[in-house]
């Protein structure tokens, strides 16, 4: 383990974006090459990563629930949340690991408030409420340019479409309206990433994102050579 791994206490980063928009490969190559310098990773899902947390994600995504409320639909989220915090993500922040998870709080403003229309001060205090304290250091979030269907078109090539992706276009318009009005707001912790082109070129950019937290991934955005794996294998998840 690198000098720097050991005196740093954990870090929660977390990866947001609309349908698609490459979270899970992009969390998956940098949780590589965190592990590769010494550091503990932990990586994980929202909605899930936890036994409660999965089966409440079930839940939420199963598209045979079209009796689901937009109510009971974000406490549904903010019950895996509360959960994940509380049985994974502390006590791994506490260890001084660094935490990835796909999805958190950011998620639940762009899809419930903007995509639902539910208040904006109801859901942060839910959000507040599910959080108990613990916040992401740095958010990064993905981007697939114009328009929310490339990325539905992305996320929907592999498996059927769950609940939410099969909202109209329209509603994952304002999600991605949404995320964007987050960055604006909170633009040092929330790093906006284009992902429309190669995941190579998408990967460096992340780690751009990411390099005042961890200087030596400076070296490696200067090696072409260490990003273009990406663009020929598959990244296990
Ligand atoms: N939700 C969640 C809420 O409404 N409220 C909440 O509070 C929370 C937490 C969760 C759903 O729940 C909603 C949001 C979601 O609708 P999910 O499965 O966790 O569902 O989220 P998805 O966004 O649906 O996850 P996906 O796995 O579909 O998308 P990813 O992870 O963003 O994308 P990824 O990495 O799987 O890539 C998709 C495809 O694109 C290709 C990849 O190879 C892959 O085949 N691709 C690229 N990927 C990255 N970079 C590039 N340049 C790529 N080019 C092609």
């Amino acid at each position: 383990m690198t000098d720097q791994a050991q005196q740093r206490s954990g870090l929660f980063i977390t990866f947001e974006g609309g349908e698609g928009a490459g979270k899970t490969t992009h969390a998956s190559f940098l949780a590589n090459a965190l592990t590769e310098h010494g550091y503990e990773v932990v990586r994980l899902r929202e909605p899930g990563g936890t036994t409660v947390g999965e089966q409440l994600r079930a839940i939420v995504l199963d598209p045979a629930n079209t009796q689901l409320g937009i109510h009971t639909e974000l406490l549904i989220y903010e019950a895996a949340r509360a959960q994940i915090v509380c049985e994974v993500i502390k006590p791994a922040l506490e260890r001084g690991a660094v935490v990835l998870c796909d999805r958190f709080a950011d998620s639940t403003i762009a899809y419930q408030v903007y995509g639902r229309g539910l208040p904006l001060d109801e859901v942060m205090r839910a959000n507040e409420f599910a959080c108990q304290g613990v916040w992401p250091d740095r958010t990064i979030l993905m981007t697939t340019g114009a328009s929310a269907q490339k990325g539905l078109t992305r996320a929907t090539l592999h498996h059927e479409a769950d609940r939410l992706e099969l909202e109209g276009a329209a509603f994952h318009e304002r999600v991605n309206a949404g995320f964007l009005n987050i960055a604006k707001e909170d633009p040092s912790r929330v790093r906006v990433v284009e992902s429309a082109s190669a995941k190579s070129q998408t990967s460096k950019l992340i780690f751009e994102e990411l390099s005042d937290l961890f200087p030596w991934m400076r070296e490696l955005i200067d090696d072409p050579e260490y990003f273009a794996p990406l663009d020929i294998r598959k990244v296990h998840n």
